[in-house]
């Protein structure tokens, strides 16, 4: 039986970093009756989900997390340089308290489908509970929701444990269940990189199964001392202002100039500086060129494998630790490590190439490739994410006329601005695909208040219904696929281009200007009176 669905003003999906903003916006500046709907049994998305041992953020903490309070932003002490799951995990749950959003939050309810009937939303629940809104607000992430499980033949017969590092258990693979097992981690890109060094530390043996080496970056990680947490929680308006006009959404200084530019000296003692600086500065703070021309880039990566040949020692292990040369550096999204190298140093690591020896089969007691089996405890899968689409297609919504959101982006996906798609009037994807790439609590945090801006000028004005224009939309991707083909970023078979996972279109998932580039277009459009809209009254 059809039972009536609940009226509200708004639903949200997720309760991470977004849907916790959105729903304080919409409930407390814009006084919506709001309903956040999430899946899991606790708030804080992917914070909640990544729990794999050595999980960690690697982006800094003292802006991975929100700006909309200063109280917030200056009460909150950050232990350390990069943040562990576990803390930023708690941050999310301060926030909902602070803020009081718990009583707005349904845990452990997932969305099922989504339909436009004409006027309104219609949500549907795994329950088979029905919500009815005016506005549909997606916060799912780019990734925690859709993790990617390829498709190993005999995964179901393996008699060990085994899980996806997105998707970690609660019980029975914390890194005490692990000490004493033969672990085999499948992926090495960040997921993997995390946790191969800390998995190693207690297991009696690891086997890391890699099919492409990749380019990983020191993190420079630390912990914060009384004096530095002191000067960080007082430069609020320092940070603030320079991650709004930044490249990717957190303070940083680029070269303003072309790594061709530059003697073989200086640009030495430039990349030593960056690379001492640790993390993402290397690819992202650096010669404005690096991302772009391949002569550039290449002596960059030339840097970056001179100082991965420094820190491991084997040199059969160094010949597969490698990235190849034709894979620019900062082309798939670059991967930030602590001790990882030295890892392959280690009596009990052995390191697979799956490119030259295929992983055949999972049989009940390990792997095996074409030349070998390999006796596992335990398999984790670190093997990434249906990422951007994925989290947005597994919500089943179709938009007017029944239109389905998997058909309309069957060749893949095209939205304006990354926030809306036309076919789908008062729907609004915060991080949906179309949107800019960096530093994401701060871009989710540009977006929310860019659509709640937009729907409070609804209200203002009594519009019923907004929806992009077919054309603003074909505009926006046409610009998107202008950026992309400049740059370096689609030589590279990742998640950001969808390349991962097999089937999927293939189209470079994000807007590639700045990210204040970005901002400062969303604003204009506003400004303009949401050109590339319809409105409905
Ligand atoms: P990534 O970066 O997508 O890495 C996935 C890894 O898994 C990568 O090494 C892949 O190899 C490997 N992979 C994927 N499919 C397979 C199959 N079928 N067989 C063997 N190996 C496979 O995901 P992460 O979770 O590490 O990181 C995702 C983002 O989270 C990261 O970029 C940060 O933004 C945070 P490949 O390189 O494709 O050859």
């Amino acid at each position: 039986m059809d039972s009536s669905p609940e009226e509200f003003d708004a639903v949200v999906i997720g309760a991470g970093f977004a849907g916790l903003y959105m729903c304080h916006k919409l409930r407390d500046h814009l006084g919506l009756r709001v309903a956040v709907l999430e899946a899991e049994d606790g708030v804080g998305g992917t914070w909640r989900l990544n729990r794999y041992p050595g999980a960690r953020c690697d982006i800094e903490s003292f802006v991975y997390c929100y700006s909309f309070s200063r109280e917030l932003y200056e009460e909150w002490e950050w232990t350390s340089k990069y943040p562990a799951q576990e803390e930023i995990l708690r941050y999310l749950e301060h926030v909902a308290d602070r803020f009081d959003l718990r009583r707005s939050i349904r845990l452990g309810t997932r969305v099922t489908s989504a339909e436009f009937d004409g006027d309104q939303w219609r949500v549907t629940t795994a329950a088979g509970a029905h919500l009815r809104a005016r506005f549909l607000i997606t916060g799912v992430g780019l990734l925690a929701s859709a993790p990617f499980r390829p498709d190993f033949p005999g995964l179901e017969t393996f008699a060990g444990r085994w899980c996806h590092t997105g998707a970690w258990p609660r019980e029975g693979m914390e890194l005490e269940d692990l000490a004493g097992k033969r672990v085999g981690v499948i992926g090495t890109g960040s997921s993997g990189v995390q946790t191969i060094p800390v998995i190693a530390e207690v297991a009696e043996h690891l086997t890391v199964f890699q099919r492409t080496p990749q380019y990983a970056i020191p993190a420079q990680h630390h912990t914060i001392g009384p004096d530095e947490l002191r000067r960080l929680r007082h430069s609020y308006d320092e940070v603030w202002e320079q991650a709004h006009s930044s490249l990717g959404g957190f303070p940083c200084d680029p070269i303003p100039r072309s790594v061709l530019d530059d003697t073989p000296e200086q640009r030495t003692a430039e990349f030593e500086r960056l690379w001492q600086r640790g993390g993402l500065h290397f690819v992202l703070a650096t010669y404005q060129d690096l991302l772009f021309d391949i002569r550039a880039n290449q002596h960059a990566a030339d840097f970056a494998r001179d100082k991965i040949a420094e820190r491991v020692r084997d040199p059969r292990m160094l010949e597969l630790l490698l990235p190849p040369k034709d894979l620019p550096i900062g082309a798939k999204r670059p991967i930030i490590e602590t001790g990882y190298f030295e890892t392959y140093d280690r009596d009990n690591v052995a390191l697979i190439d799956i490119r030259a020896d295929p992983i055949v089969e999972v049989t009940p007691t390990g792997i095996r490739t074409e030349n070998d089996h390999h006796d596992l405890d335990v398999i984790v899968l670190a093997t990434g994410f249906d990422a951007v689409t994925g989290p947005l297609l597994r919500l089943n919504i179709s938009g007017r006329d029944g239109v389905a959101l998997s058909e309309q982006w069957a060749q893949g996906p095209a939205s304006y601005l990354g926030l809306a798609i036309s076919g789908f009037p008062n729907l609004f994807t915060i991080t949906g695909p179309g949107s800019t790439f960096g530093n994401i609590p701060v871009v989710a945090e540009h977006h929310i208040d860019w659509i709640s801006d937009l729907i409070g000028h609804m209200l203002d004005t009594g519009y019923a219904r907004v929806e992009a224009t077919p054309e603003a939309q074909q505009e926006w991707t046409a610009t998107m696929a202008r950026l992309a083909a400049k740059s370096l970023i689609p030589l590279a078979d990742s998640w950001s281009t969808g390349a991962n996972i097999p089937g999927k279109p293939r189209t470079v998932l994000f807007y590639l200007g700045a990210y204040s580039t970005y901002r400062k277009r969303c604003d204009a459009i506003a400004a303009e009176g949401y050109r590339g809209f319809v409105f409905e009254r």
